[in-house]
């Protein structure tokens, strides 16, 4: 049970209050960027290529032209007139906005069409003829790095091959050494293949550019909104579009998962048609363009490897990364961090040494990747690491629950320094994993199965025991494009004690509205029903780096604490005029302050609401009047949650369905603000993480023509396919974190996948099979036993 402090009507941290947003949402008052509708709108459709890698010959938008409404027809060499042709990556890389010469890949953006009706554009967009002269696609990143690959990236000057970076962490000689004289070693291959964010909401945007006032507001469907502003502003400033006159708008989101944190091409062409027309231009993805052009996630190809003794003690680990990045590294990483936190891959073990290296790769592919539900790549990580180990654990007979306990870093261990450079907080693994292992009756599972085997049953239980590593980032390591990884918060509170909060932050469906009222109802005794939270709007919120990698509590929760106690202390100094007293003769219990001794005396005290009345009405002459604070929080560290996580799978002896019977997930993320939002967090992240193991991936053939570009063909798992998550925590605060949380929205999606895979392997356990990649398929299995000659 979690232990509130407040009184339900405050609704501070612990409470299960109901989220404030919800209201709109479910009367359908959601206020979404294609619901923005200003007078006077133009519509832009986008011609996308059908080849993955070709020479434009000529782009004749006469009969496009011809189509009534259609206004425009964009193309790369409109915009390399401005100079606006390229665009930076957030990883310093270089993107086509519209292509001038060459296309890389397929659906990418070839030009875009204006028009005064949504379905002008489109029928203009059909009309545009494109002549392409297709050439051999390189689609395999292993091939891309033989010598005689065809070099892509030919606007790089002096670029011979196709690779993009190499990237290394630990010890190697160390590791290479423990290696060659360990008693096992294991090693795995293995692909996360790459996946697609699939939000409800598709990604557009509005862009209004006022000529007369040479201000430009973006209505856009962005995770980051000031961070876009910036990116903008230096993007377009030579044409005048500077900061201050750039006003971006984040409204309500339907999902952004990681893929609504870059720019998209869209995005700057409909900025330059309404910069050239001076009307506002609407651009709104369909489904297929979502899934095939928007930045992908994932596409490591990994080797991973353990060394360790025969009775089950891991002393070191190795991966190999091969990243395919497409044709562009469009990563949304912190720019110091080519492979994100990947090096979070020794996991929650104790072990010194660890050797990690990464080389990336352009190929003819949607650029990316993002970090879809995952902390930059930690998803890669953590399922290398758990596969390894129940890989590890196979081989040396023991059971995986009883490695990971003898390898487990004890809670007396943090704060923990990890081989690959990584402080972690705090933690208790061996208290979540007993805690999973209680609620599935572990013991009487391994029995079952042993009765089933006998039978030639497949069952399989799979465990995964994962630390994350979320809250990007302290600004000695962590910028994006230069700009720290600080969040904000800014408090004012109204003469009548109401407030309204505004962060850096934006909220795309995880309760910010909510939970951020609740931080500060704690934090000053506010009723959390009183308190207006507000995002996106870059004229009114504070700078923030945005939310993603959930970072959003551990940076600009941990801000509105701050804030709230830096009011706190404001009040201190009223109460004690008020009261006339000395400030140190006060004390603080949630909503007000008392003179010490003299709780129960009704005038000896003075309630928050009072002391804020008092602010705007009678202050200390000398003091500033209201009652307002602004916090910038730089974390002095990441927080690390963790989990411990237990599927039972059943697969069928003829068709190889697979039927996950069960899955309890125990979840630490430290102290929990909203244990309903956060129990909701845990189970929309527990379905996108059976969504790669099991069903997800994008399927590209040799000539880079994607072979399941819809939802037909690319299926994301709902309620149907997902069992019943059964969901528990234990709570181990982050020692620096001001009010000891940590951020959970990834967890499950980072935790889930190797769960599934490891139980789905050890189903298989008797046949030999020690590794298949996910996505985990009925006929995958089926070819796997074949392999094996155990079905003829
Ligand atoms: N919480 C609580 N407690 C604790 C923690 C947390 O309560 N301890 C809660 C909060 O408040 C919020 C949530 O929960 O509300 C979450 O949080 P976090 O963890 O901090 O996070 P954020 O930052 O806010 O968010 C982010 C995430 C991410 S990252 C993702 S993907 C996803 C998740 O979130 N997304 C989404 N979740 C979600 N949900 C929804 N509904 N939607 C969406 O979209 Mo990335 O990087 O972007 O890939």
């Amino acid at each position: 049970m979690i232990q509130c402090k407040t009184s339900k009507e405050i609704s501070g941290m612990g409470h299960s209050m109901k989220r404030k947003e919800d209201d709109r949402f479910v009367h359908g008052k959601g206020h979404y960027v294609d619901d923005v509708k200003l007078p006077g709108t133009l519509y832009m459709d986008i011609v996308r290529s059908p080849y993955a890698y070709a020479k434009i010959k000529n782009i004749d938008t006469t009969e496009a032209m011809k189509v009534p409404g259609v206004l425009a027809v964009v193309t790369g060499r409109d915009l390399e007139k401005y100079n606006l042709h390229w665009m930076p990556t957030l990883m310093s890389d270089t993107q086509m906005v519209l292509p001038t010469d060459t296309v890389m890949y397929q659906a990418q953006e070839v030009a875009a069409v204006i028009a005064t009706t949504k379905y002008g554009a489109r029928d203009g967009r059909e009309a545009v003829r494109v002549e392409y002269e297709p050439m051999k696609a390189v689609v395999d990143p292993y091939k891309a790095l033989e010598p005689d690959a065809p070099v892509l990236r030919t606007d790089k000057e002096g670029k011979k091959d196709n690779h993009i970076w190499h990237w290394e962490v630990g010890q190697k000689e160390e590791t290479e050494k423990i290696f060659n004289e360990a008693e096992v070693v294991v090693k795995e291959q293995m692909h996360i293949p790459r996946i697609h964010v699939s939000s409800i909401e598709t990604c557009g945007c509005v862009a209004d550019y006022d000529k007369i006032n040479n201000h430009l507001t973006m209505y856009m469907t962005t995770q980051a909104p000031h961070a876009i502003r910036t990116v903008i502003a230096l993007v377009a400033g030579h044409v005048g579009l500077t900061e201050e006159k750039i006003r971006v708008i984040s409204p309500d989101i339907g999902g952004g998962f990681g893929g609504k944190v870059p720019v998209y091409p869209g995005y700057v062409i409909a900025i330059a048609a309404s910069f050239l027309i001076g009307k506002p231009v609407k651009w709104i993805e369909d489904r297929s363009e979502n899934l095939q052009a928007d930045s992908f996630a994932r596409d490591y190809h990994i080797t991973a490897e353990m060394a360790g003794t025969k009775d089950g003690k891991i002393l070191a680990t190795r991966m190999k990364v091969l990243a395919d990045h497409g044709y562009t590294d469009a990563s949304a990483n912190p720019s110091k961090f080519p492979t994100g936190m990947f090096s979070i891959g020794t996991g929650s073990y104790d072990y010194p040494h660890a050797f990690m290296e990464a080389d990336a790769v352009y190929t003819n592919k949607p650029p990316g990747g993002v970090a879809y539900r995952c902390s930059f790549r930690v998803t890669e990580a953590v399922h290398a690491i758990e596969r390894i180990t129940d890989r590890y654990a196979l081989e040396i007979g023991k059971d995986p629950a009883a490695v990971r306990f003898q390898n487990f870093i004890q809670k007396d261990q943090f704060p923990y320094h990890s081989p690959t450079g990584w402080e972690y907080d705090s933690g208790d693994y061996v208290q979540g994993l007993e805690k999973a292992m209680k609620a599935v009756d572990y013991d009487g599972l391994r029995k079952e199965q042993a009765e089933k085997r006998k039978k030639g049953e497949l069952m399989g239980i799979g465990l995964s025991t994962f630390t994350e590593i979320v809250g990007a980032g302290p600004s000695k390591d962590f910028d994006i494009l230069g700009i720290k990884m600080f969040d904000s918060a800014e408090i004012r509170v109204h003469p009548t004690g109401k407030a309204i909060a505004r962060f850096g932050t934006k909220s795309q469906g995880q309760g910010h509205e909510t939970t951020y009222a609740q931080i500060i109802a704690e934090e000053l005794g506010i009723p959390a029903s009183n308190i207006q939270v507000e995002e996106g709007d870059t004229d009114t919120a504070p700078y923030g780096l945005g939310t993603y990698a959930s970072r959003s509590t551990p940076t600009a929760g941990a801000a509105a604490a701050i804030a709230a106690r830096k009011l706190r202390d404001k009040a201190r100094k009223i109460a004690a005029y008020l009261l006339e007293v000395s400030e140190d003769d006060l004390e603080w219990e949630t909503g007000k302050f008392y003179v010490k001794g003299m709780k129960d005396v009704p005038e000896k005290s003075k309630t928050i609401q009072e002391i804020v009345f008092a602010a705007y009405t009678n202050h200390p002459q000398g003091m500033e009047a209201g009652f307002e604070a602004t916090h910038y929080y730089d974390p002095p560290n990441l927080t690390f949650p963790s989990g411990a996580y237990i599927c039972v799978v059943d697969i069928d002896p003829e068709t190889f369905e697979i039927k996950v019977r069960r899955f309890v997930a125990i979840d630490d993320a430290g102290n929990i603000i909203n244990p309903m939002v956060a129990q909701g967090q845990v189970h929309g992240g527990l379905t996108q993480g059976l969504a790669p193991a099991m069903y997800e991936e994008l399927i590209y053939d040799e000539d880079g023509n994607i072979l399941n570009g819809t939802f037909m063909d690319y299926l994301v798992p709902t309620a149907v396919e997902s069992p019943s998550w059964e969901t528990g925590h234990t709570v181990t605060p982050s020692p620096h974190h001001p009010i000891g949380a940590k951020g959970i929205g990834e967890s499950p999606t980072v935790g889930a996948p190797p769960a599934i895979a490891n139980a789905i392997v050890d189903a298989l356990k008797p046949y030999g099979i020690t590794h298949l990649d996910i996505p985990i398929t009925p006929y995958k299995i089926f070819k796997a036993l074949k392999e094996k000659g155990v079905l003829d």
